[in-house]
């Protein structure tokens, strides 16, 4: 068999034909499910007569076909694994066909298939091809009607997108019902649920009067736990109506919760699909941080609707016009909700970890691909986060009046259309005037740009000259970069005042917090009657997706950590003065000599935990240390274990040095009030749980009661899991295995919190942790064909360095043994699962020799395309 080929952005054609209107009839079978299809074609104006009709389909077995009602017999079609090939087809005509599929073996959980026994589909990107023979891609669009027969009893509802216009019973125990989408939509946005749910209701009155009905449906079990995210929805709808003028177009909007999904959730139209992860919550399962995800979530699904749904995507490697958009518009809106520093500190803290790493990898690809060989692969940090970046990027250098004008133009303009990021930039250009033809190249171009500033204050003319410099790594098949247009927040913090100046650049007086252009390779700025020496606060807010680098020195970032009016930048000084702490002692860790605490850094915390903050969620974010995947993105190579050792010695002395401001803050901030995800709530948690992990870092016996007590309380799964979190990372065998049994007892029947039961105990540090995730691999509450345990066990796994990094490379083999049966099972989640092991160049040479082995062991295997493009490019 020959190697899968890759798709070229630059080949793009449009179709040659048109589906008007598709009408769909499925009889539900585990495994013989009959899809009738009746498809509405018309040649493009444009098309040749002669051109003929190439639908896409995959896993399908043809019992029929017919045009115009007229059989066709097999000599007038051509039919292969992938597609069905029909020549000398009518300008306009109607296409019949019936195929057989097999839900109940469908374990890639793509296409139509069965999740604890109901019926579910997954269509995004390439799915519905799996379902009936169609042309597959997004620039397609169709009304739809779907009728959908299943079992009264095993099946009592039946669900697709838009409104039921139909319904009744058969023959032989089965009942049908008829659904109708008016609304054009490409059939990536197919979608039919059929099980024994049931379903919670609300009801949300538009901006111009509607009353929509709202229905959440879930298993029986679970009707308690969706309270939150009806909620969210609720929020979601009203904040998209006044931010963005948009209002909700059906007269029914449906959630549905599934046990086996491979993402977060799916916007399919007027009937999202959710992982149960991502929309089911209570006090005593879910944690502070699944109630804001799960907010998060139920907002972007929403969201889609217009952003995706109503304007959609030309072809995919647009991914993120609505992707990068969608991300962006829920940002906003979770910063609105609830603490908007926060919201953006945890945002840039994961994506300057997370993206970074992948921009700085083998899979680096820049926010609009040029090429793909599988499109699954293509759901990226980058396409996602990076694209919100972006998006985030235009709003500022056009202003929120301007950039909502541009919404709205291009919302209008397109609407039932599929349309391209040029379509998208070019509404924004067009309303505001802005010359965006420069800053277009954040699209094509992948890596992370650097920018490495220098400052220097001339006291005698009272200037302060700034000069900036760009560069753009080599990213593969990427050699020559080009400058970017960057946008730089920034204030110059005076010395004396610890205030912010007043800005004049080049005779122009910019006020005191100001938005500079970075577009050539090099670029000073002179400010002028700059009345005292200032440090430079520069990317506020992170107005750039860049790696910033400044020579400040310790007393510049403990003067900013202070003085800097910009929340996110004082949050951002910390991070700095750490990492300074950090580097030294890896160093020292290194070359065997003793390890020294930099006092300043304790002098910070001091002032932090005794100052007047008062954001409690920032300040628990201000004393939470950078992450060891974060610190092993500033290494050039990444030493694990001198990283884990100088962050724990760190931590171990802030809790030695300040103990007592510690415990003062613990006990502050302890609550018996009910719980609730308020945002002042959740920040007196954070900062209490925060104390809680420094008490417990030197493992004193009040520190260690102080977190027996929170566990034993079961007040509220946010402060159980993070005491749980505590007390298995010990190394106290008595405080760890009694609360992990207690626990794992008492949620056995809860698959969502047994996911966490996994994940804590394979993220401790101990050496152990390897002959866990085999002993848990064979536990009952794990499944290798359910995407969140393989999650929850084997990539939490991943993540925990000190042990997926081991020398003896056990970690690597385990990884790749799992990788290899995912293959066959679950092609998309195998492929994402690789992801830290495609990181070898960052290690070293041993450990790059041992990842490197168990990469080159996957690519002997058959591979799926997914696998096979990403061991590909680890491997080049
Ligand atoms: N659009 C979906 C992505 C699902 C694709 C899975 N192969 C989720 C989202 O971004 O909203
Ligand atoms: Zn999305």
């Amino acid at each position: 068999m020959s190697d899968p080929q890759p798709v070229y952005l630059s080949d793009y054609q449009p179709p040659a034909y048109q589906v008007t209107h598709t009408e769909l009839t499925f009889d539900l079978d585990p495994a013989v499910t009959r899809v009738k299809a009746r498809l509405l074609i018309e040649r493009h104006a444009e098309a040749e007569a002669s051109a003929p009709l190439v639908l896409n389909g995959e896993h399908l077995t043809l019992i029929s076909l017919a045009i115009d009602d007229t059989p066709l017999a097999e000599a007038h079609y051509q039919l292969n694994d992938e597609s069905l090939r029909i020549d000398n087809v009518p300008a306009a005509f109607s296409l019949e066909s019936e195929v057989e599929i097999a839900p109940g073996s469908n374990t890639a959980l793509e296409g139509l298939y069965q999740s604890n026994g109901m019926y579910c589909t997954q269509c995004e990107a390439e799915g519905f091809r799996r379902i009936t023979f169609y042309p597959d891609r997004p620039d397609v669009m169709a009304t739809f009607k779907v009728t959908v027969i299943g079992n009264a009893t095993s099946e009592p509802v039946l669900l697709a997108n838009g409104n039921p216009v139909d319904k009744g019973t058969l023959e032989g125990g089965r009942h049908f019902v008829t659904w109708e989408d008016p609304h054009p939509k490409p059939c990536y946005l197919f979608a039919l649920v059929a099980g024994n749910l049931h379903k919670v209701e609300d009801h949300f009155v538009t901006m111009s009067g509607r009353d929509v009905s709202l229905q959440l449906w879930v298993e029986k079990e679970n009707l308690d736990k969706t309270g939150h995210a009806m909620a969210s929805l609720k929020r979601a709808m009203a904040w998209d109506e006044h931010t963005y003028g948009r209002e909700y177009d059906l007269d029914l909007f449906m959630i549905v919760a599934v046990n086996d999904f491979n993402m977060g959730a799916m916007e399919n139209k007027g009937l999202n699909i959710f992982n149960s992860a991502a929309v089911l919550t209570h006090p005593k399962t879910a944690t502070d941080a699944t109630f804001q995800n799960v907010e998060g979530i139920v907002a972007h699904e929403y969201f889609h609707n217009w952003s995706g749904n109503r304007v959609t995507c030309r072809d995919w490697f647009q991914l993120s016009l609505k992707e990068g958009f969608t991300v962006f518009r829920d940002q906003c809106f979770s910063a609105d909700t609830n603490s908007a520093p926060v919201k953006r500190i945890q945002d840039v803290s994961f994506f300057c970890t997370a993206q970074f790493a992948e921009d700085a990898g083998p899979t680096a690809h820049p926010v609009r691909p040029d090429h793909f060989i599988e499109i699954t692969n293509f759901y990226t940090l980058t396409i996602y986060e990076k694209g919100a970046e972006v998006v985030r990027m235009l709003c500022h250098l056009l202003g929120w009046e301007d950039f909502r004008r541009g919404a709205d133009l291009y919302f209008d303009r397109f609407d039932g259309q599929a349309v391209t990021i040029e379509d998208f930039v070019g509404c924004m250009q067009e309303v505001s005037g802005a010359d965006l033809q420069q800053f277009m190249r954040w699209y094509s171009q992948a890596g992370t740009p650097e920018i490495d500033a220098r400052g220097e204050y001339d006291y005698v003319h009272s200037t302060y000259h700034l000069t900036l410099r760009q560069r753009t790594p080599v990213t593969p098949g990427q050699t020559d970069k080009l400058p970017l247009h960057i946008p730089v927040r920034m204030g110059l913090v005076g010395t004396k005042s610890g205030q912010d100046l007043a800005l004049t650049l080049e005779g122009e007086k910019l006020g005191k917090d100001t938005v500079i252009h970075l577009r050539e390779d090099e670029q000073t700025f002179v400010f002028t009657d700059v009345a005292e020496a200032p440090v430079p606060s520069l990317l506020r807010d992170f107005s750039a997706p860049v790696k910033l680098h400044f020579p400040y020195s310790r007393e510049d970032l403990a003067f900013l950590l202070t003085y800097d009016s910009d929340g996110f930048n004082r949050w951002d000084a910390g991070q700095r003065l750490a990492m300074l702490a950090l580097d030294d002692l890896i160093a020292a860790h290194r070359n065997g000599v003793e390890k020294v605490m930099d006092g300043r850094v304790v002098d910070a915390f001091r002032t932090l935990l005794t100052g007047q903050i008062d954001d409690k969620a920032v300040l628990a974010e201000m004393l939470t240390l950078p992450s060891e995947a974060y610190i092993a993105e500033q290494q050039p190579i990444v030493d694990v274990d001198a990283i884990h050792a100088a962050r724990e010695f760190v931590r171990q002395s802030l809790a030695m040095e300040l103990r007592d401001e510690f415990l003062a803050t613990y006990q502050a901030n302890c609550s018996d009030e009910s719980y609730a995800p308020t945002p002042a709530q959740i920040a007196q948690r954070s900062l209490k749980n925060i104390a809680l992990t420094y008490l417990m870092a030197v493992e004193d016996e009040q520190g260690v009661a102080l977190c027996e007590a929170q566990f034993a309380a079961d007040h509220n799964m946010t402060d159980v899991r993070h005491a749980l979190t505590l007390l298995v990372h010990s190394d106290r065998d008595d405080l760890s295995t009694p609360a992990l049994k207690a626990f794992g007892e008492k949620w056995a029947h809860d698959p969502l919190v047994m996911d966490q039961w996994f994940t804590i105990q394979v993220s401790r540090p101990q050496s152990d942790v390897l002959e866990r995730v085999e002993y848990l691999m064979q536990h009952p509450a794990f499944s290798i064909q359910n995407p969140n345990k393989v999650r929850a066990l084997v990539g939490a796994f991943a993540q925990n360095r000190v042990n997926f990094h081991r020398l003896d490379g056990k970690g690597y083999v385990l990884l790749a043994d799992v990788v290899i049966k995912l293959n066959t099972l679950n092609p998309e989640i195998a492929a994402r699962l690789i992801t830290p092991l495609t990181r070898w160049q960052r290690f070293d040479e041993e450990r790059q020799r041992l990842m490197r082995e168990q990469l080159e062991r996957i690519r002997k295997e058959p591979l799926s395309s997914n696998v096979f493009e990403v061991v590909e490019k680890a491997l080049a």
